[in-house]
């Protein structure tokens, strides 16, 4: 195989890593070998843009980054990428605010990116480009003659083609994932859905294994779930689970339990419905006031964005409203950080929590459900409740699945959770550790670079049928 060429929009600098070091630096560490390149926006903006490509080397991989303006900032990161096609891809089409002018900014970045990225290349690398961000990086180094085999991963859950096409410009953004030789997928339902979507938009009708020929070019979309280094979490959480932080916690808990919710602050999370959630379960099942406390991580994030202020106000409100109702001097049914915590701190809390809360609304996979389990201890594990909607249900059946809509059923699973007897709690974690530890992040990246390192990218049987 030929150097593996990382693009993502952030590039997490190890200069920069910090508290809440994690997310694809983690997933990607056993494919980054020395040698390899990692390219993408430094964070910074100022007035050249991307004009001078900055480079560093650390542990024998390079890390290449451009800066952006702060025009291209607003219109591609913050208005288009996450204002428009974050809300898209998580089936919020209310909270889509498209402007053209948005649009043009997320084409122009992804074209700057392209030419920064295009002379750094080599004719055998292999390029994995991750993300919504840059689904149109492909079509653009095509245009500029680079001929590599290029992936493209999507972190998100992909949209059924009714939900698709509620974004203007989605055909456009459709052809421009054919340009890529691999689309990877958490789930086998996020490929049917873009597989639909090629069906019915460009008249293809891929092969079973997701294969298809657009415009003479073959593409293959897989599914390929995320996962993490379960044995290296759970050795963190064993550890950090004796630390002064993790003693603290439990002894401001009395012998009362704990539930835990680690979440970006994000309206995709489902962070409203599940403090509704713990109110009604505070009110339906009285018993169990006092013996329990949750405690929700929710680390701020895309702060210069509305719907994210506003569910920061709202978050801030319903919390105060559970408290007010429900506290007793000594009790708190419901502590609320807006910080980010250490990682191998988190891993601690996790291990010492009763019942671990995943509930979002939509999520491409959600890795604190991996994370949890993974950190629980053996003889005593904890309870996961799991949406429905998240990635890791298909694979997590053995955690408790709920609809995170449903305040009563999310309710009633705590009251399951936490009335569980150790036998049960043994079983059903020991069937999700075997999944957990059985799909890693080793595994994704194998996967995934396998299918565009060595696949077959010739269809078996294309079947090419126009619309008529
Ligand atoms: C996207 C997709 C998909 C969270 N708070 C803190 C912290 N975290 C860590 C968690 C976990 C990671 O961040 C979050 O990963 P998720 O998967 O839950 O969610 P997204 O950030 O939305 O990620 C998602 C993922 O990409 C991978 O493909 O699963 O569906 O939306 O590792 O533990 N880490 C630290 N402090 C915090 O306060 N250190």
């Amino acid at each position: 195989m030929g150097r593996l060429v990382v693009v993502s929009n952030r590039v997490p600098l190890p200069s920069e890593r910090g508290a809440k070091a994690g997310g694809l630096a983690v997933a990607l560490a056993d494919a980054l070998q020395p040698g390899s390149l990692w390219f993408g926006w430094s964070g910074r903006r100022n007035a050249r843009g991307s004009a001078v490509t900055h480079v560093q080397r650390s542990d024998g991989i390079t890390y290449a980054t451009v800066d952006l303006t702060e025009a291209d900032y607003h219109s591609f990161y913050v208005n288009f990428s996450n204002g428009a096609l974050w809300p898209l891809l998580h089936y919020r089409l209310g909270l889509i605010d498209f402007k053209s002018e948005d649009y043009d900014g997320y084409r122009s970045v992804n074209r700057q990116f392209a030419a920064a990225l295009q002379p750094l290349l080599r004719a055998d690398d292999l390029i994995w480009v991750h993300d919504y961000h840059l689904i149109p990086l492909a079509a653009e180094l095509r245009g500029m003659g680079v001929k590599n085999r290029i992936g493209f991963f999507l972190h998100t859950p992909f949209v059924p083609p009714d939900i698709f096409h509620g974004m203007p410009r989605s055909v456009e953004l459709l052809t421009n994932l054919c340009a890529y030789d691999v689309v990877g997928f958490h789930t086998r339902g996020y490929r049917a859905s873009f597989l639909d979507c090629v069906a019915e938009t460009l008249g293809i009708h891929p092969d079973p294994d997701g294969r298809f020929v657009w415009r003479g070019h073959a593409v293959r979309a897989i599914v390929d779930p995320i996962g993490i280094d379960a044995d290296s979490f759970a050795a963190c959480a064993r550890e950090a689970a004796k630390s002064s932080d993790a003693r603290l916690l439990r002894e401001s808990l009395g012998r009362g339990a704990l539930a835990i919710g680690v979440d970006r602050l994000d309206y995709s999370k489902g962070l409203v419905n599940r403090f509704q959630a713990i109110g009604r379960f505070f009110g339906n099942y009285p018993q169990h006031r006092r013996e329990i406390s949750f405690l929700q991580v929710a680390a701020r994030s895309r702060e210069d964005q509305g719907a994210y202020q506003r569910l920061r106000r709202e978050l801030d409100q319903i919390v105060g409203d559970l408290n007010g109702r429900y506290s007793e001097f000594d009790w708190t049914p419901l502590r609320y950080m807006t910080r980010a915590v250490k990682r191998d701190t988190l891993a601690g809390f996790f291990r010492i929590s009763r019942l671990g809360i995943v509930t979002p609304l939509r999520d491409g996979m959600n890795l604190v459900a991996k994370e949890y389990i993974a950190a629980q201890d053996p003889n005593d594990p904890g309870v996961l409740i799991l949406s429905r909607f998240a990635g890791a249900a298909e694979e997590m059946t053995e955690a408790l699945i709920v609809n995170p809509y449903d305040a009563d059923e999310v309710a009633e699973a705590m009251h399951i959770g936490l009335s569980m007897d150790l036998e049960e709690r043994r079983e059903r974690w020991q069937a999700l550790y075997d999944k957990v530890t059985g799909s890693t992040a080793r595994r994704f990246c194998t996967v995934f670079l396998n299918h565009l390192g060595h696949a077959d990218l010739q269809p078996e049987r294309p079947t090419l049928r126009a619309i008529s």
